[in-house]
């Protein structure tokens, strides 16, 4: 379960408190169109302006028009390729909007002040927004059989209630799915400040947002309230920050280097985060390595058959979008206190440009670990070096859930993707207080007793990566490693060995060992046109951490934006407009044009240029010490240069 408080009152008066702090404002993209900054910049304060404008001279919107989405739409990537600082770039936004029950997609074109199209996408769902919640509440709370079921759970008044809007999951039994749909479910938050530790189990509404009504009221009778508070304390905001010391990077717009790394980042409303052109410097020569890197999907399914439950699975980045729920980080516990503080404009669900205050952070950190090091006991000699790291991070509160999402870059030439999973447990009220109680194994057989009359539900966290790499440029291969067990040698201290088989992969779609289930594999994506001065093709290999995928049954299948947890890589041909796992806009929709972008279609992707899609995954096996509040949980994926230099790079200088 989650929640999008993000343009919420709690929220606000977070950005408020933060605002008072010194930050390093970024500069974005100027309104004059004959220069651009740069073409990946994201949506200036006055681009965004111009869209809503645009789109209220021409009469497609008014003031009942909600803007689930107003983003950059990038440019190809040639055109990006070959931008020259002074010269112009198309600026174009995408957008979503609704308005009288429709919902519509839509190009700007910024330069001309044209707006390319507006369709009407009846059967699409947009995203959940900020209006909705308060909706939802007002629907439910209007409605005579849900006051009769809360009053059955001594509820008649409503001021201590809190009501969650939660999407109408992937099942489409309950009805169509061209209404727009969502499912409410409430907690009594009387007495703490945690508003999600005591849920008013058993009862969940399904509610028409467009009609304004209660479809369906599912009420499987009423179950204790959990006798804790949950409450896990509030911590006091700074008023100030200090001085902050000379970073060892520099940030000139949305560019940051730091050593030899190069980047550009952008806070996208959908993606959250995106680093892009991250190149490094090799002996006095810039090279490509990743010509853009984001988040595709968060999917996160609840594995209660409870029909309280069973609907329960979040697709936070379609539903919510990670730049929307990006919270305020606090220099100190969220980021180190002399991390530099960046700010982001997105658009609200009116459309208006609203500066989330420092939504990212970037700082080096020293590892407190070598870098490399070596001690030679015959000579006595020693050489070492220390090492660093750059971090951006970001944090999305996505209801429940806060994300840390952190882009790392090493000394070394890595690129590290880590994820901080924290936050609040998804709760479920049940009958049992000790795991002595008669009704323990009912209860207990989805989830873990967190706390008398609480069960955190067991659930999977999918986290879907898209990568284009684009190593010495567009034309890449990936390549399968295999390792094989060698027939054991014969003779004395004979011992079991593995050599390597490789191939190169040359389908699209799902990347994995059908044929060799039981072999270890590695992945590396390398240039096959160009070689480093040993003849080797440069390339980067994955070192995948923890990658658990799916166990939803066949017969059963996750909704079709959660389907890439069945595969932990996928492999699909460039295409600018394949962002996602799905090409739709929400999990909720299920029309005949939605399709998985991940599917092979049989495009070329070997010696071609390509993207690589990883599947991290992990199993949540709830724990008492989650609750009421999750001690961080990180998972990781890296990146490392193989074949990529000549040397280790970190060196000072050849040998
Ligand atoms: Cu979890």
């Amino acid at each position: 379960m989650r929640v999008n408080e993000t343009r919420s009152q709690s929220l606000r008066s977070l950005i408020k408190a933060l605002t008072e702090a010194v930050i390093i404002v970024c500069g974005s993209a100027s309104a004059n169109h004959a220069a651009t900054a740069h073409p990946l910049d994201p949506l200036s304060r006055t681009e965004l302006i111009s869209v809503r404008d645009l789109l209220t001279r021409t009469g497609l919107a008014d003031a009942t028009t909600r803007f689930p989405l107003i983003r950059l739409d990038e440019p190809e990537k040639a055109a990006v390729l070959g931008w020259r600082p002074g010269e112009s770039a198309d600026r174009k936004a995408v957008v979503i909007a609704r308005r009288a029950g429709t919902t519509y997609q839509g190009l700007i074109d910024l330069a001309s002040g044209r707006v390319e199209h507006w369709d009407p996408s009846p059967a699409a769902e947009a995203s959940v927004f900020g209006t909705d919640w308060s909706e939802a509440r007002r629907i439910v709370m209007a409605d005579k059989g849900w006051r009769n079921a809360m009053a059955r759970r001594g509820y008649v008044t409503y001021e201590h209630v809190f009501c969650a809007v939660l999407p109408f999951g992937g099942d489409t039994d309950a009805g169509p799915a061209s209404p727009r749909l969502a499912r409410v479910t409430c907690f009594d938050r009387q007495g703490t400040r945690n508003i999600r530790a005591r849920p008013i189990e058993g009862l969940v509404a399904t509610v028409d947002l467009d009609q304004g009504r209660v479809l369906d009221l599912l009420d499987t009778g009423v179950v204790p309230l959990s006798p804790e508070s949950g409450d896990f304390g509030q911590t006091p905001m700074p008023q100030r920050r200090g001085h902050i010391k000379q970073p060892k990077f520099s940030v000139l717009g949305h560019l940051v280097r730091w050593r030899d790394w190069s980047f550009r980042y952008r806070m996208d409303p959908r993606a959250g985060l995106i680093l892009s052109l991250v190149q490094i410097r090799d002996q006095e020569q810039e090279r490509q390595v990743l010509y853009r890197g984001s988040i595709a999907e968060m999917f996160v399914p609840y594995m209660d058959p409870d029909p309280n439950w069973s609907f329960r699975a979040a697709l936070d980045v379609a539903d919510f979008g990670f730049g929307n729920s990006a919270s305020p980080l606090v220099p100190g516990v969220d980021c180190p206190t002399d991390a530099t503080m960046l700010d982001a404009i997105m658009a609200d669900d009116r459309g208006h440009p609203v500066t989330a205050r420092s939504i990212i952070c970037l700082f080096e950190r020293d590892t407190s670990a070598p870098l490399w090091r070596h001690a030679e006991a015959i000579t006595g000699s020693y050489a070492g070096r220390p090492a660093h790291e750059l971090v951006m991070r970001t944090i999305p509160s996505v209801g429940t859930y806060d994300y840390i999402i952190d882009w790392v870059l090493t000394e070394s030439g890595g690129i590290r993707v880590d994820v901080g999973a924290t936050g609040i447990d998804a709760a479920k009220g049940v009958a049992t207080n000790r795991m002595t109680d008669a009704s323990m194994a009912r209860d207990t057989a989805h989830g873990t007793l967190v706390a008398p009359n609480l069960v955190a539900v067991f659930h999977d966290h999918f986290l879907l990566l898209r990568l284009d790499f684009d190593i010495d440029g567009q034309r890449n291969t990936l390549v399968r490693q295999r390792f094989v067990a060698l027939p054991a040698p014969e003779g004395r201290g004979a011992r079991a060995m593995w050599s390597l088989e490789e191939e190169n992969i040359s389908d699209e779609g799902p990347v994995r060992s059908s044929v060799h289930e039981d072999a270890e594999e590695s992945w590396r994506m390398i240039n096959p046109n160009r070689a480093n001065r040993l003849g080797q093709n440069p390339g980067y290999e994955l070192h995948t951490g923890h990658s658990a995928l799916t166990v939803l049954p066949k017969d059963r299948p996750a909704p079709l934006a959660g389907a890439f947890s069945t595969a932990p890589l996928w492999l699909t041909a460039y295409d600018r407009g394949e962002l996602y796992a799905m090409d739709s806009l929400a999990s909720q929709t299920q029309d005949e044009n939605s399709r998985s972008i991940l599917v092979g279609r049989g495009r070329p992707v070997e010696n071609a240029d390509i993207v690589l899609w990883y599947t991290m995954g992990f199993h949540h096996l709830t724990r008492p010490e989650d609750w009421p509040v999750l001690p961080t949980v990180w998972h990781s994926v890296e990146f490392v240069p193989s074949g990529f230099f000549d040397r280790n790079p970190s060196l000072p200088r050849a040998p």
